[in-house]
């Protein structure tokens, strides 16, 4: 109780922020995007991290109200940085399954995306394996029309869950995250290194785009390169950084 009174005023008082890590396509290594990353200013405590307080928002429901304005704030940082003229940058918002409990959430959505005047191809949802994994007819339903509106929809953390592989098949997906766990021991993981390169080819004969997330190092891109990944993320490029610093980092992209 004493978290979920204190995430409601979070909310009210303006303690939350949307950080933002840089995606890059590893061929060309333009930017195409960014992950919004939420983070708590805590008075007494300081910054908190997602880890510590979602799972909170979760079981109070305070998620679906906090998750709503993640994804207008990410609309907004879309669209400035298109009036910055950095083009038709896409940007990634997590979900988690408790939002999919609210029979509003494609609707919501739709209206954020209208209120705010931004494509709804410039908006990627990221889910979680549990999603899909438990997926009722009704979640799948929310799904298709996620996707039907023009939504990118990728699979977060893959690899790391229970890797049922049928749900690629059952879901309209279109992209598939690595797991950072896979590409942190590479190059010195032979185990790892065919991993990802067998994820990778599966994922584009399934015609799946592939994104590689927690690159550290030049010896992971390059192998990453090698293998045709199709999209990075990592310290390597940038940590989450607020929408300000974004700003302040944008030359360091072609
Ligand atoms: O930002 P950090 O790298 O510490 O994120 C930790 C975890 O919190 C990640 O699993 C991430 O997916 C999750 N997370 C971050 N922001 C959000 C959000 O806005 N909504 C949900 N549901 N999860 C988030
Ligand atoms: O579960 P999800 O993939 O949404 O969470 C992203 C998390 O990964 C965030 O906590 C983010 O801060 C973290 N992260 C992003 N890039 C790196 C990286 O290069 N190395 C490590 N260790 N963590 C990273
Ligand atoms: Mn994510
Ligand atoms: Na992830």
């Amino acid at each position: 109780l004493f978290v979920e009174n204190n995430l409601r005023r979070a909310l009210a008082q303006n303690e939350l922020e949307v950080f933002y890590q840089p995606k890059l396509c590893l061929k060309s290594g333009n930017l195409l995007g960014m992950e919004a990353l939420l983070r708590w200013h805590h008075p007494e405590r300081g910054m908190i991290s997602p880890d510590q307080f979602i799972s909170v928002a979760e079981e109070t429901g305070m998620i679906i109200p906090i998750g709503k304005w993640v994804i207008r704030e990410a609309c907004r940082m879309s669209k400035r940085l298109t009036a910055a003229g950095l083009g038709d940058l896409q940007v990634a918002i997590n979900l988690s399954p408790k939002q999919f409990s609210d029979h509003d959430l494609v609707g919501s959505i739709a209206a954020i995306l209208h209120e705010e005047q931004l494509p709804p191809e410039r908006l990627e949802l990221e889910l979680t394996e549990g999603l899909l994994l438990e997926a009722t007819d009704d979640t799948r339903h929310q799904l298709n029309r996620l996707k039907s509106l023009g939504l990118t929809l990728a699979m977060d953390d893959f690899g790391t869950g229970y890797s049922s592989l049928s749900y690629l098949k059952k879901f309209p997906i279109d992209v598939i995250k690595i797991d950072r766990s896979f590409i942190k021991d590479i190059p010195d993981s032979q185990d790892d290194k065919e991993i990802t390169s067998a994820v990778i080819a599966m994922a584009h004969k399934l015609k799946l785009k592939v994104v590689a997330e927690g690159i550290e190092t030049a010896a992971q891109l390059g192998f990453l390169r090698r293998q045709h990944c199709d999209v990075g993320q990592g310290y390597l490029f940038d940590k989450p950084i607020s929408g300000k610093h974004l700003f302040e980092n944008l030359g360091r992209y072609p």
